[in-house]
């Protein structure tokens, strides 16, 4: 399965410097002509318990679950750029905190709060307007009574728009008047406010991230659909282009423990709502990727149609008892390998193997 996230921002914020960064691309930068270029590039999502199972397996090949990430050109109020945002699962916006002459800014300010403001205004405002031409045709179409097959899911539908309207004229995202029923009946509209959305502050190299009064990331990312983090877009993208023995150096030179990027890419992959389960064996050790609350036949569809048509059972080891017992044939032994039936439900890092009769 393939998961997207697009980059963007305003112009000249450092959206392919952090896509550099992210995808270890090396693509150029900005010429300053505000003409910004897409560029699209897929990645690994690092995974710590592959390895683990490739220890086990001594597999020929190893197979990580992967994300595409999109660098979208500049924002600057086109309907393109609104049209094209909007078929985007998620979106990472980039703002500029990091300071210089060097760099110009569109709005002759270095204020990514207001940066912010100004994009999230204008997302509101697009929801807005969708919102008030469906409200409008609702309206007419249900004035003609129950005489129509749509007309109960219609005037519904009619009475949550009228209910989340006056918010949005306030400026408040869908995301925060929608419940979760109602998100997934309006997700045909592609609302912008209801995507999950993650910040990166971009902040200067010799700038302190502390000091920048960000909220904490949660620990659970299950129900979060908001994050936000300050991140050395150029110094990361410099970090991304060396390699191992080089990066080790660079980080002990600037105190780092780590490069933000494999932890910006979970997140980024956690945001879309996505797992990994695990499958193993002497070919090729795996990490797939399912949406939360999957169900176990889904979770085979994904490897191949094939399995989830003829689907007996699934053989599931969760995560933490694999690694308390060691291996596969080890928890299987200690009778930690559950037999789950179709509607099971996947958990992150679950080890599976299914039984199909395909
Ligand atoms: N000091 C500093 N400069 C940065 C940082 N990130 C980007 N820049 C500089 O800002 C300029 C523009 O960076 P880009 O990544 O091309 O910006 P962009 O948002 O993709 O620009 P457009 O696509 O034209 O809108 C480049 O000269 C970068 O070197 C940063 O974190 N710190
Ligand atoms: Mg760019």
């Amino acid at each position: 399965m393939h998961v997207k996230l697009a980059l963007i921002g305003p112009k000249f914020s450092g959206k392919t410097t952090v896509f550099n960064a992210l995808t270890g691309a090396n693509v150029e930068l900005s010429d300053f002509s505000g003409a910004g270029r897409e560029h699209s590039r897929e990645v690994a999502v690092p995974d710590p318990r592959l390895e683990r199972l490739a220890r086990d397996w001594k597999p020929k090949k190893v197979t990580p679950a992967r994300v595409e990430f999109l660098d979208l050109p500049a924002y600057g109020g086109s309907e393109k750029f609104f049209g094209d945002a909007r078929q985007q699962e998620a979106l990472v916006r980039v703002v500029r905190a990091f300071g210089g002459d060097a760099v110009p800014h569109p709005k002759d300010r270095i204020d990514w709060r207001a940066d912010l403001e100004d994009l999230e205004t204008d997302f509101v405002l697009q929801d807005l307007a969708m919102v008030e031409r469906r409200v409008e045709k609702l309206q007419q179409t249900t004035k003609r009574g129950p005489s129509y097959k749509a007309y109960k899911d219609e005037v519904a539908e009619l009475e949550t728009l009228l209910r989340v309207k006056p918010a949005l004229e306030d400026g408040v995202p869908l995301k925060r008047t929608l419940n979760p029923e109602e998100q997934e009946k309006l997700s045909g509209f592609r609302f912008l406010t209801l995507k999950p959305t993650l910040t990166l502050v971009n902040i200067g190299d010799e700038d302190d991230p502390a000091a920048f009064d960000l909220p904490p990331v949660p620990e659970q990312l299950d129900d979060v659909d908001d994050v936000i983090l300050a991140i050395r877009g150029r110094l990361e993208a410099e970090l991304a282009q060396l390699d191992d023995e080089d990066r080790a150096v660079f980080l002990a030179d600037f105190g780092l423990s780590e490069p933000l990027r494999e932890r910006v890419i979970r997140l980024s992959y956690a945001l879309l709502g996505q797992q990994s389960f695990l499958t193993g064996g002497p070919k090729e050790v795996r990490a797939w990727t399912v949406r939360r609350g999957a169900t176990a036949v889904e979770a085979a569809r994904v490897i191949h149609s094939d399995i989830a048509r003829g689907f007996i059972r699934a053989e599931v080891v969760s995560w933490s008892d694999y690694v308390a017992c060691g291996s596969w044939k080890a928890a299987k032994e200690a009778k930690k390998m559950r037999l789950e039936g179709k509607d099971y439900v996947m958990q992150d890092g679950d080890v599976v193997e299914f039984r199909h009769g395909a």
